[in-house]
């Protein structure tokens, strides 16, 4: 690698090298020079805003040094690097991350003060980066976070949408969907505008014969999009290692052709032009499991796969190695199916661009890749429709078409007497339009394949994907069950708890090795602890509490049982069955006698999520929550018993102050249909029990904690195929109870009842596809069992520190170092020492 600074001149550039800050005086002056300088602010008019943007900056020349070192030292040694491909980044704030992840928390917060500052004011300025959905983009903030932490050399590449999620609102009791702009200030992302791809779309493929006769194609002719690089600093904990996250921006390829346009007077078309560029990156699709087929959808994924792949070949070329080295320097995995168009990219990059052998690329791509499926809903799994495919991306049908055929040759060579396999198998889909399926061209793409939870990864084998176990053997499927980043959710989102932790386990190393957490089991009889735990739970639900109070203006009584169910609304996740379990406890409690009611737990049950802007189940389901929590809320009979609150925009810097809070957590989706969960996990470590069904990772927590330490119910995954078919075809039995909430509903006692015609039938006339009465009988059980396992303090309280002793697994180094092992094969890459 040449350097840009000769020799002679490299003592001096060395020596000119900010040092990073170490006080809190070198803290401030940073900041106050960014604030003066950078923002041209003064004393004057130095809000928090420009506090947090100080801040923030001053903590941004400190990662960029160490990002900077990290990048040389890759460069120099030049490692098998892991790319993670996901079109979802669920960041969230990065200021505390970052401040947590150098260490320096402690010399900003004194340095703030010192400026008149509250640190806790300054975190809360920052917009969540909200680039994903739910789960899958939050798995992949959770990955790279691992990833630095633990010394891989690893990229993200994502894209840098304009607008992220939107922000939800609630009006009179509806979803309302406010778009996202987080852009107007972020000092975490560096454009490179000297980092480009042109990037194709349309045209048409030339197809010749070169001198040897070999048959050659070309994609000609199409419209060209830039994307434009930004990238994004991700700090290891406790380590200088700083990886990368490179977003891409669609731009105008601005060439000749549109400033011609411009020249003769054609502004309108040559702005339109530039438009439609910037669409591609603008905004996210809020649909969380379901793909809809549209085409800029489509154009969204070439340009990113294209993008990235572009710039990983590049990376390669420049070591002038042979290109059968090339999956031993690169790995890529894809995040679901929607970067799957990288398979036909990177195999079209090798044959037509770099002229390989069919073969010879072929055997490169299968090496290189490894995919993840996150789901089995079939509405979730993507397809394209072939003609859109042609129209759009010509040239990569084309090969499709080749990988199909080379496939199904070798499935018919293998299994000759199968004849409905191959149309079962093929990438096409032969319907009406014809499809491509996207989660067998990954597959057939990628040396491994694996699932996010045991369950799930099972399940898999033996539905959507069961033929491919027979043709490709059972070694090319794998599991690695999800995990999150201890940092974030319970360092920073739990601190006196993970202070506390600490105290006992002798500092804070169980954040980079969580199993070191067994050693707590040793301290679950010690008084003080318990006190201490006990009284860091009932401070996290008072600081929720304070949360609700002043967005939704309710108080409720932090002594009560806080259950919380927040994440996506969705049928397959049943937030339904749980306030249909609220209005059964309403109905008990306003029958018993006053008397009666004293012997109650008080509960507040929390709800919070966003449904998809198109899902009108989903919004019922939102509406019906605040109409009963606007009855219920408002019953003098009911006074602190039972509230019921509604959280407005869920999102991960809410979720930091959620996941600590809870004593009952739900996660209670129809058995098989949660490919893993990962907020559970969220609420066990932060010492909350879970009530929830033999579904997702919930399993493999039960194994880890044990049976006593959590509240499962409900049917099991493999009874759900012949309940549905019985409610269809056998005689079916409406649960009484849940029959009594219903009519209460069609009462009008929580408004007008035609709102929620179609929910209730969906479940009495429309087969109860997510079982919902088949388990209410069980779930409202289960929640009787709660309340009286909470009057017993004392063993609740070994419950939860049992349970968060018992939860090491669960964290995403532990997932990130066994796709090191298993998928990627790549090692980490220690630091060098100053
Ligand atoms: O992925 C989720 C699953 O539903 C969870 O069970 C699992 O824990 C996480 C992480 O593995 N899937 C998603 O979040 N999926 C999406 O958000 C999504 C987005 C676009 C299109 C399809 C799915």
């Amino acid at each position: 690698v040449e350097a840009s600074i000769p020799e002679p001149q490299r003592e001096a550039w060395k020596k000119f090298t900010p040092k990073p800050f170490t006080t809190k005086e070198e803290f401030g002056k940073e900041t106050v020079r960014h604030i003066e300088t950078t923002l041209a602010r003064s004393l004057w008019n130095c809000d928090e805003g420009a506090a947090y943007s100080g801040t923030a900056l001053a903590f941004r020349d400190r990662l960029i040094l160490d990002w900077n070192k990290t990048q040389q030292n890759q460069t120099f040694t030049d490692p098998k690097r892991i790319y993670y491909l996901s079109l979802e980044f669920l960041m969230g704030r990065a200021l505390d991350n970052a401040m947590l992840n150098v260490g320096a928390k402690d010399i900003a917060r004194e340095g703030l003060a010192d400026l008149g500052f509250r640190m806790e004011d300054i975190i809360k300025q920052e917009h969540d980066a909200a680039l994903g959905n739910g789960g899958l983009g939050r798995l992949a903030a959770c990955f790279l976070d691992s990833m630095a932490s633990l010394n891989y050399p690893a990229w993200g590449y994502g894209l840098r949408y304009r607008y992220g999620i939107f922000k939800q609102e609630i009006v009179d009791g509806y979803q309302v969907e406010v778009p996202d702009y987080w852009l107007d200030f972020n000092p975490w992302e560096f454009p490179r505008h000297d980092i480009t791809v042109n990037i194709q779309f349309y045209g048409s493929v030339r197809k010749w014969q070169d001198e040897d006769g070999k048959q050659q194609s070309a994609w000609e002719n199409g419209e060209i999009v830039q994307a434009v690089a930004y990238d994004v600093p991700i700090p290891g904990f406790s380590t200088s290692t700083t990886n990368n996250l490179r977003l891409w921006s669609s731009k105008a390829s601005g060439g000749e052709f549109d400033f011609q346009k411009f020249n003769s007077g054609e502004y309108e078309s040559s702005v339109a032009d530039q438009q439609r560029a910037e669409t591609i990156s603008a905004v996210l699709y809020p649909n969380d499991n379901l793909e809809r087929g549209k085409e800029l959808r489509l154009k969204q994924q070439y340009f990113w796969c294209a993008a990235s792949l572009f710039d990983i070949v590049r990376r390669f070329k420049k070591t002038k190695r042979s290109w059968a080295d090339f999956p031993n320097q690169v790995a890529i995995q894809l995040n679901d199916t929607h970067p799957t168009l990288a398979i036909p990219e990177l195999q079209r990059i090798l044959v037509d661009i770099e002229g390989l052998d069919w073969d010879e690329a072929w055997s490169i791509v299968t090496k290189t890749f490894g995919y993840t499926n996150h789901t089995v809903l079939p509405e979730a799994l993507e397809k394209w429709s072939v003609p859109l495919m042609q129209w759009l991306l010509p040239r990569h049908l084309q090969i499709i078409y080749d990988i199909n055929l080379h496939f199904l040759q070798f499935v018919e060579r293998n299994f000759p007497k199968d004849r409905d396999l191959l149309g079962r198998v093929s990438i096409i889909e032969e319907s009406q339009p014809k499809m491509v399926r996207m989660a067998y061209l990954a597959l057939i793409g990628s040396h491994k394949v694996n699932g996010v939870a045991e369950l799930h990864s099972d399940l898999i084998k033996t539905t959507i994907f069961r033929d491919f176990v027979s043709i490709y053997g059972p070694d090319k499927f794998t599991n690695v069950t999800n995990g999150i980043t201890p940092r974030r959710w319970l360092h920073q989102a739990n601190p006196r708890l993970s202070d506390l932790i600490a105290s006992k386990l002798g500092g804070h190393d169980f954040l980079k090795d969580l199993t070191i957490l067994h050693k707590l089991e040793q301290y679950v009889d010690d008084k003080d602890f318990r006190k201490e735990w006990q009284e860091i739970k009932h401070a996290n639900k008072v600081r929720l509490a304070k949360h609700i109070k002043e967005t939704q203006g309710i108080s409720v009584n932090p002594s009560a049982l806080f259950d919380i169910q927040v994440k996506r609304i969705h049928e397959y996740k049943r937030q339904q069955l749980n306030i249909f379990g609220v209005i059964h406890r309403y109905l008990q409690l306003k029958s018993m006698a006053p008397e009666e009611r004293k012997k109650l737990v008080p509960r507040v049950v929390i709800f919070g999520g966003k449904a998809a802007p198109g899902y009108w189940m989903a919004k019922t389901v939102i509406h019906l929550i605040n109409k009963v929590g606007g009855v219920i809320n408002n019953d003098k009979d009911v006074g602190d018993l039972l509230k019921v609150i509604f959280l407005e925009d869920y999102n991960v810097s809410k979720a930091e102050i959620i996941c600590p809070a809870s004593d009952i957590s739900e996660h209670i989706s129809t058995a098989g249909t949660e490919a893993s969960g990962t907020s559970n996990m969220k609420f066990v470590l932060n010492g909350g029990l879970i009530i929830g069904t033999c579904d997702g990772a919930n399993i493999e927590i039960t194994r880890e904690i044990g049976e006593s330490n959590i509240f499962l119910f409900g049917n099991l995954a493999e009874d759900v195929e012949d309940l549905r078919h019985s409610h269809l075809y056998g005689d079916y039995q409406l649960d009484p109870a849940l029959n009594k909430v219903f009519d209460e509903i069609k009462k009008g006692t929580f408004g007008d009842a035609g709102a929620f015609t179609a929910l209730i039938n969906g479940i009495v006339e429309h087969g109860d596809y997510y079982l919902v009465s088949d388990d209410f009988a069980s779930y409202c059980k289960t929640h009787e069992l709660i309340d009286e396992a909470y009057k017993n303090q004392e063993e609740w309280l070994t419950k939860s520190i049992t349970s968060v002793a018992r939860m090491g697994f669960f964290s995403s180094d532990r997932c990130i170092d066994e796709y090191a092992e298993t998928i990627w094969n790549i090692e980490p890459l220690m630091p060098e020492k100053e």
